[in-house]
């Protein structure tokens, strides 16, 4: 996604005072991206109110704006005069009919679908590969990098963080832009918060390993395979949580999360790795004993973990992963290459306990 955070200052400096407006009743989104640009207004000076058109109707989005206390004023004020443009976001047009033709528009931020006809603004982001319009202000605001002060970054981050997660359906789905997004603002959310308003599914220890592990997915042929590096044996669980995300999100016949996981002091190693699949056909345990013994599998769902305890001794721990990370993922297209020969053996090993059950049975 292409932001430029300095032609977001060049608009909003161009004005001493600043409208944003939220057209109908303000939602998660709507309101978190209008508060945000608030908090980066108020930094670099510039005078500026939110205004929504309509009341706030759900319970959850009224205790978003109690529990962050974002100040917006209900509906439109009747004088606009005394702001010099005004400022629009999660609104899939800049256009408000009587506004627009007495102010300007300064920022449009969306990501629907662009309308076709619209007024010119200074600045205009409208790009639907973005869950929400927090994602694409989120990254705005990772790449200002501004002295926002710590308390108004909470408030800010937080309102960003439930915003994508309403408009991502709990991040189902999100994309990559919007884990990028989560993983710089969940340093600075407060996740209780947004558990106190929603249900978060996801720890920020979680949220950041999806985003690695979304970095670093090979795709072959139908499989997704991707390793998340060293992770500490407390984050282990992260794993599974991952496989069945991705294989939620993406159409793919196998999801492969793997890590090297670590014992506290040094005390072990392994390779761990999460086999997740939609296909009640595959034969995932063939599959993952084809690799190791030490691993099996269940209808949809797998895992394997091979001892390294051997390699903490070793003195360079980019190396290793890159060699862990390379064997492991050619040993998954070895059996992906194979997947017929194994697939038939496991529908032929089937049918057989299958006639076997049922001559045992006949006698
Ligand atoms: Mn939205």
């Amino acid at each position: 996604m292409k932001t430029d955070p300095k032609q977001l200052v060049a608009a909003l400096k161009k004005y001493a005072s600043l409208a944003t407006l939220i057209k109908g009743s303000p939602d998660p989104d709507a309101m978190a991206c209008s508060f945000a640009l608030k908090c980066v207004c108020d930094t670099l000076g510039i005078k500026n109110g939110i205004f929504a058109e309509k009341n706030i109707s759900l319970p959850q989005n009224r205790a978003l704006v109690d529990k962050l206390d974002i100040p917006i004023k209900i509906p439109f004020p009747a004088d606009l005069s005394k702001f010099d443009a005004y400022m629009i976001f999660d609104y899939q047009q800049a256009r408000i009919p009587d506004i627009s033709e007495k102010l300007p528009c300064a920022v449009h931020i969306d990501h629907h679908d662009a309308s076709a006809e619209d007024v010119s603004c200074d600045m205009r982001i409208v790009d639907s590969s973005a869950g929400s319009a927090s994602t694409i202000v989120a990254l705005l605001l990772k790449e200002l990098d501004l002295e926002i002060g710590r308390q108004a970054m909470t408030r800010m981050c937080t309102a960003l963080l439930y915003g994508i997660e309403t408009d991502t359906d709990g991040y189902s789905h999100a994309r990559k832009p919007d884990y990028e997004a989560i993983d710089y603002i969940s340093k600075y959310s407060d996740t209780s918060l947004v558990k106190k308003i929603s249900s978060i599914p996801l720890s920020k220890k979680t949220v950041s390993l999806l985003w690695t592990a979304m970095e670093n997915i090979t795709l072959y042929k139908d499989w997704l395979i991707t390793g998340i590096g060293f992770i500490d044996e407390s984050n282990r669980d992260s794993m599974p949580i991952i496989a069945d995300f991705l294989t939620k999100r993406e159409d793919v016949a196998l999801v492969v999360v793997f890590a090297a996981v670590e014992k506290s002091r040094g005390a072990g190693l392994a390779l761990d790795a999460s086999f997740r699949t939609k296909n009640p056909g595959l034969d995932l345990d063939s599959i993952i004993k084809g690799i190791t013994e030490t691993g099996g599998a269940r209808k949809f769902k797998g895992a394997l973990q091979i001892d390294l305890d051997f390699f903490t001794a070793c003195p360079d721990r980019d190396a290793l992963w890159k060699i862990i990370s390379a064997t492991m993922t050619e040993a998954l297209k070895k059996r992906r290459d194979g997947i017929y020969i194994s697939g038939i053996k496991g529908y032929y090993r089937r049918l057989r306990n299958r006639i076997f059950w049922i001559l045992k049975k006949g006698h």
